[in-house]
């Protein structure tokens, strides 16, 4: 089979949806084309996808099939028709694989310098992410372990009574531990169904896990400094050093408002389902702040700064993990008056079985799916799933969290009427009302808060 013809029609859909359409379904269309697929196109477009198409009336034109789309056919997915489009760019590589020591060898490299990988949505089955299975998102270099952990000094200064240098034995000999369920997500989750393309990092919806965290609250360890009425915001520092290896030169130095700062769910934590916090996710000790963009848990934490402004770090300025107030033209020059921080992260669901690309038996009637849920500092209300494009949709059983932070499994059941390929979606509402967009919403140059309804590819027969 010809990856190469795969790509190009992908790279197609990427690049002009409507053009692919026309492409794909073997005919130009129009702005109100739905559906209809006689004949010929329906032909080529089930060819593309793998599988006769039960409900070809109801896919919206310009979709990218999901059996084409994320870079990763479908499994059993065989070549997409040969048309213009194999004139398109050569074909990319296929998703490469992280080889890290305790890590799961099937998550996706994104970079190796700085080190990024995400997790597959199907290997975020359990209630609890494995930590081999948990994505990792460096800025910088990698440390190297500390040799003793409880010696580990962290420094608090700024607008507090008293400047304080505590150790990590400290802390834990000092303060009540609490363990929770937090999801760690990162703020580009979701980036790489942002069109046009936005830079950075194309995380699909692998950048984010659920771990149990062990730590001391941060208020606590903070008010032992002293916060001062003028402390109205955190600034973070950790021992990673730049890429370009000047040591006075922070990797990531981000903040958050003082009163998440004090929230009882923030904490600083040196656990990890149970295991001391490994090295690659920050260990011994990092910051934890569930809800809002991973960029905020500040690993291989060294050093909090309390400032009597918002802080300006790098990882806070310019176009860097900052989210427009009202929305602009997607692609066009953004005006940075128009950012603020990005700070909780919005509602998303992924499905977690089957897998995107499964096969299933021919002749199944009943498909079971599994999923998770979650919303920054909100709660999920309610998550729908549909195998019909959109047309029809059932609400999913939605589970409570294990405690506020944790994400809510989900379980669905849906009735094929025959064979074929089909797309299960996934959209998840929030405690506020808010539902996942079809489409990745409010466009920015480096893609935040993308998040789009997840969709599988799933053959049956
Ligand atoms: N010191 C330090 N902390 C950091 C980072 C970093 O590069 N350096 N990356 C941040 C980002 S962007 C994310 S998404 C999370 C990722 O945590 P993980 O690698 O444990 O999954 O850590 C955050 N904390
Ligand atoms: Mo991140």
């Amino acid at each position: 089979m010809s990856g190469k013809i795969e790509r190009s029609i992908e790279e197609l859909y990427q690049d002009d949806a409507e053009r692919a359409d026309a492409v794909a379904f073997g005919r130009e269309v129009g702005p109100s084309r739905r559906g209809f697929l006689g004949g010929g196109a329906l032909a080529t477009m089930s060819a593309a996808v793998g599988g006769a198409i039960p409900f070809a009336a109801f896919m919206p034109g310009g979709l990218i099939p999901a059996a084409l789309a994320q870079g990763q056919p479908a499994a059993g997915a065989p070549a997409a028709p040969a048309a213009p489009a194999a004139a398109a760019p050569a074909a990319p590589k296929g998703p490469q694989h992280l080889n890290f020591p305790g890590k799961d060898p099937k998550l996706v490299l994104l970079g190796d310098r700085p080190l990024v990988a995400e997790t597959p949505a199907e290997l975020l089955d359990d209630a609890i992410t494995p930590i081999g299975k948990f994505y990792i998102r460096n800025n910088g270099q990698i440390p190297d372990p500390a040799a003793d952990p409880d010696k580990w000094k962290i420094g608090i200064d700024g607008e507090v009574n008293k400047t304080v240098e505590i150790t990590l034995g400290e802390i834990k000999a000092k303060f009540k531990a609490q363990t929770r369920r937090f999801v760690l997500e990162c703020g580009g989750n979701g980036r790489a169904f942002f069109t046009p393309a936005a830079r950075g990092n194309q995380w699909t919806n692998g950048g984010a896990g659920c771990a149990q965290w062990t730590g001391v609250r941060l208020a606590d360890v903070l008010k032992m400094a002293g916060v001062k009425p003028s402390a109205i915001y955190t600034a973070h520092y950790g021992a990673d050093v730049h890429l370009s290896g000047d040591a006075k030169r922070p990797t990531l130095s981000r903040g958050v408002p003082i009163a998440k700062a004090m929230d009882e769910n923030s904490m600083i934590v040196w656990a990890m389902n149970g295991e001391p916090l490994p090295n690659i996710h920050g260990g011994p000790v990092r910051l934890l702040y569930p809800g809002w963009t991973g960029s905020a848990s500040q690993k291989w934490l060294t050093r909090i700064a309390l400032r009597d402004k918002e802080h300006d770090g790098p990882g806070m300025t310019g176009f860097s993990y900052r989210v427009p107030i009202k929305p602009m033209v997607p692609g066009d020059k953004a005006d940075p008056k128009n950012f603020r921080v990005l700070m909780s992260m919005p509602v998303r669901s992924i499905i977690t079985s089957p897998a995107n690309g499964a096969k299933i038996a021919a002749g199944t009637k009943e498909l079971k799916l599994r999923g998770a849920s979650w919303a920054g500092d909100l709660t999920v209300k309610k998550v729908d799933v549909s195998i019909d494009f959109g047309a029809t949709w059932k609400a999913a059983k939605l589970e409570k969290p294990a405690n506020k932070y944790d994400w809510q499994r989900f379980t669905a059941s849906v009735t094929l009427p025959s064979d074929g390929y089909y797309e299960v979606w996934a959209r998840a509402t929030d405690s506020k009302g808010a539902m996942q967009p079809h489409q990745s919403g409010i466009w920015n140059p480096q893609g935040y808060g993308g998040n789009a309804m997840h969709r599988i590819a799933v053959l049956v027969g």
